[in-house]
């Protein structure tokens, strides 16, 4: 049977390459996030290959999450896999310095954005005993760096969610996995710097990861046999070791 899958963060970057290789396997897809135009561009693209349905809506706005989800279309009610991707980082500050929106944005976003898109869809995969959970995490979730810290906090918070959604979900049936990239050239360099053009410089020097890189790991995760989870995979471009060791060209 066709499966559904929703993806948070499809506007952009990895959310974006998944809906497109979801598609080239013939997934229904929901696909949200908050830049309409964006979501109704890829819907359009990817329709010759699939039925797609857009949903906008900000994974920070609670009652907007459940309207959302509620507001589904019979064909699209039932989904079959969650891809826990919207979020980003905001800022790269000392924690002494640090700004308390950009804060406010990473924990909202991050971690409790991702709970309110959870609570709103787990309820149908424990009613039918069937489902898959696949959280964005990062190597960040697993490495504190320098000034990373709230970011790197709300990470490590998506993988402590991840482990307790395993172990709670487990007598329904319902797989649950993180997949955690290190550096991947999207926009979230952007968003991180506010549009501060040393956004440009953070992938120059070696080959990041690229959104699609990602997008195959997530694929590969969800096409596995019935009986075979993927609980955390961490990934890095070959040019990183690490949150802090990154082989640059001079
Ligand atoms: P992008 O900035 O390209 O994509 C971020 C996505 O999240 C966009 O689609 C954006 O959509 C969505 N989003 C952000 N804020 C909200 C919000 N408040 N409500 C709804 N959607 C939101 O970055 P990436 O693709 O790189 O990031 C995707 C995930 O991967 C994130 O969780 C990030 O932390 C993680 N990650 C990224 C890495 C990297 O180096 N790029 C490495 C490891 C993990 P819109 O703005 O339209 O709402
Ligand atoms: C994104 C990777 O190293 O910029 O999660 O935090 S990093």
């Amino acid at each position: 049977m066709t499966k559904t899958a929703l993806i948070t963060g499809a506007t952009s970057g990895i959310g974006e390459a998944t809906a497109y290789e979801f598609a080239k396997q013939g997934m229904n897809l929901i696909l949200c996030g908050r830049r309409l135009d964006r979501l109704q561009n890829t819907k359009k693209a990817l329709e010759h290959l699939t039925r797609v349905h857009i949903l906008n809506f900000d994974v920070r706005d609670k009652k907007a999450v459940f309207e959302a989800i509620e507001s589904l279309p019979e064909d699209f009610k039932q989904i079959d896999i969650l891809i826990n991707n919207a979020g980003n980082a905001h800022g790269l500050d000392p924690i002494n310095t640090g700004n308390i929106d950009d804060w406010d944005a990473m924990m909202d976003i991050n971690v409790k954005g991702l709970l309110y898109v959870s609570k709103a869809i787990i309820p149908q995969m424990t009613e039918r005993k069937s489902g898959q959970i696949i959280n964005i995490g990062s190597s960040a979730g697993k490495e504190v760096y320098p000034k990373g810290n709230v970011y790197c906090g709300s990470k490590h918070a998506v993988l402590a969610i991840t482990e307790g959604m395993r172990m709670d979900l487990n007598p329904f049936g319902i797989k649950v996995g993180a997949i955690n990239p290190g550096l991947v050239e999207t926009e979230f360099s952007k968003v991180r710097f506010k549009g501060d053009p040393i956004a440009d410089s953070v992938y120059k020097g070696f080959k990041a990861l690229q959104a699609e890189d990602v997008a195959e790991v997530i694929c590969f995760a969800v096409s596995r046999p019935p009986h075979v989870n993927i609980a955390d995979i961490l990934m890095f471009c070959t040019a990183q070791a690490s949150s802090t060791i990154l082989k640059k060209d001079n």
